[in-house]
């Protein structure tokens, strides 16, 4: 029996969330959890640790594995992880020159050659779906200690030279996966803490029920699931709610799907299977303005869901044309109206610095959020991360800063032709002030805190992250 440990990349809070850190939004990784599940399949010894959420330093990191000395470490690594993942490697080598070090995840899977050239203590790359790919290398090395050369889905370097083989096809049956292995996150769920404006409960728990977006937006790397969309069937979703409610005393889940409104005929299976079991849990997901109807909001509220967030990026026609986001103003403006209506609360998400952003359209942005009746709003700098379409052609638009580290969507790596970086950090500041400082978001979160006073400490640690932020610019 082989000990595999699985890891995500230690990065600090600071490094992930910039200004915003005090707010010390955690969430359990549900890819973790489900490889490892599967690694206890294949009758491994298995343990996770996830540094993120953690906070741990690569040092502390591997302190935690000085007992369990394992024989494969599987890192999962965001753009903005990778460089620290990379110095994991390395200390995990420097302790054990045996261990099979396997990174995987959106990074290197848009990058396969560059990663392993950049970070050499990476044995194997593991890309696009992991699952079946890290099923068969489990198997192989514990037959022979070996893992094929060629083996679909992953990139090695042999002799010096570095091999990217054949993608391994998408599972066809999601079900046919075992449910994630949540037991094996330390503290799990009381030890997660998602941002204050997902949390309407505790403790929570987040998942993912499907895979792959139709959409082709510009900025968003798709290179992990690709474009065709597969769920996990209603019947099994509703399974993971109930392991989580009854197993683990998960009361909120955040459903973290890209765009979970695809299919409304999944969406109402789903929630008449959720209505009919009368779980004892709330939930949020993520959804695009040109998916919901009013019927199908009322119904999610129905089902438990109380909040959903929308990509709405800017408030210039011109510029959601341009970022191919095939959606119009009109669209979004109905979709957070009737989201309000059904009695959902909402989030917007918003992007500044696409190309072709000027003055004006960050000015039409900023009056799109204000006159929303969004309850929170998110305000990201546009990050060109590999993968995406703009990635390739970012120089043409404006200086973008290769540093994976700063890669977090908070630092202004990319600054668009006729702005400065400052003018770029600015430009966010002031919409998350004029956003926030309004009498009736301030009641608002005053209400929800009053309502829920475990909620209060988060809500103020995060009120004091957003001052920090807005101040220090
Ligand atoms: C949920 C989520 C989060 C959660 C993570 C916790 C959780 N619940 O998992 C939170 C909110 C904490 C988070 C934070 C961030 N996130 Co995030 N997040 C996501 C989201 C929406 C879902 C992740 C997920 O669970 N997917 C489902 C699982 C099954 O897929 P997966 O993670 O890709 O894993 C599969 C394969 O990649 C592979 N694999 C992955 N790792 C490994 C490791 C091994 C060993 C093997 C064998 C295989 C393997 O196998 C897995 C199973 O098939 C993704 C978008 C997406 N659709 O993936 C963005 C996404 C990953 N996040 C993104 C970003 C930018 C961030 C932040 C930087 C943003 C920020 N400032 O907060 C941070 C960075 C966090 C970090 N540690 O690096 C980007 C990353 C882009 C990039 N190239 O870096 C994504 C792709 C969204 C996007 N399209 O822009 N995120
Ligand atoms: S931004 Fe959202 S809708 Fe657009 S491609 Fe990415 S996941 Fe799909």
């Amino acid at each position: 029996m082989l000990r595999i440990v699985l890891i995500t990349s230690p990065i600090s809070l600071e490094d992930r969330y910039g200004r915003f850190s005090g707010a010390g939004s955690t969430e359990p990784s549900f890819a973790l959890a489900c490889l490892a599940a599967v690694a206890l399949q294949e009758g491994m010894d298995v343990r996770i640790v996830d540094a993120a959420a953690e906070n741990l330093s690569v040092r502390q990191t591997v302190e935690q594995l000085e007992d369990f000395r394992p024989d494969v470490a599987g890192i999962s690594s965001t753009t903005a992880g990778i460089a620290a993942s990379g110095a994991l490697a390395r200390s995990l080598k420097k302790f054990d020159q045996g261990i099979i070090t396997i990174i995987g995840g959106c990074h290197v899977t848009a990058l396969p050659e560059e990663t392993l050239a950049e970070y050499r203590h990476f044995d194997v790359a593991v890309l696009g779906e992991g699952e079946e790919t890290f099923s068969e290398i489990l198997k192989a090395a514990s037959a022979n200690g070996n893992i094929p050369e060629n083996l679909p889905g992953t990139a090695r370097r042999i002799n010096g030279r570095i091999v990217v083989n054949e993608r391994h096809p998408l599972i066809d049956n999601l079900d046919r996966l075992p449910l994630p292995a949540w037991r094996l996150l330390q503290g799990f769920p009381e030890a997660f803490h998602p941002s204050p404006a997902r949390m309407n409960r505790y403790p929570c728990a987040s998942v993912v029920l499907s895979r792959g977006c139709p959409n082709r937006c510009a900025f968003c790397d798709r290179s992990v699931f690709g474009h065709r969309v597969r769920s996990y069937s209603p019947a099994y979703a509703l399974n993971m709610f109930k392991d989580l409610a009854r197993q683990f005393g998960v009361r909120e889940i955040l459903i973290e799907d890209d765009t979970f409104i695809i299919l409304h005929s999944w969406i109402r299976e789903f929630c008449e299977r959720l209505i009919a079991e009368n779980i004892d849990v709330t939930w949020s997901c993520v959804g695009r303005a040109d998916r919901v109807t009013l019927d199908i909001l009322k119904l999610m509220k129905q089902a438990g869901c109380w909040h959903i967030s929308y990509g709405i990026e800017s408030g210039d026609q011109r510029i959601l044309d341009a970022m191919n986001k095939n959606e119009d103003i009109a669209q979004i403006e109905s979709a957070v109206r009737w989201s309000r209506d059904a009695g959902l609360k909402t989030k917007g998400f918003f992007m500044v610095g696409f190309p072709g952003e000027t003055p004006e359209s960050l000015k039409l942005t900023k009056d799109l959020a204000l006159k929303l009746p969004l309850n929170d709003i998110t305000v990201m700098q546009l990050t060109p991360f590999p993968g995406t379409a703009l990635y390739q052609h970012a120089d043409e638009y404006g200086v973008l800063e290769r540093d994976w580290s700063k890669m977090n969507t908070l630092n202004t790596v990319f600054t668009p032709s006729g702005f400065t970086q400052r003018d770029m950090d600015e430009a966010r500041s002031d919409m998350l002030k004029a956003f926030y400082f309004r009498p009736s978001i301030v009641a608002g979160k005053l209400m929800q805190a009053a309502s829920n006073p475990r909620l209060l400490r988060h809500m103020f640690k995060g009120f004091m992250a957003l001052l920090s932020a807005v101040r220090s610019r």
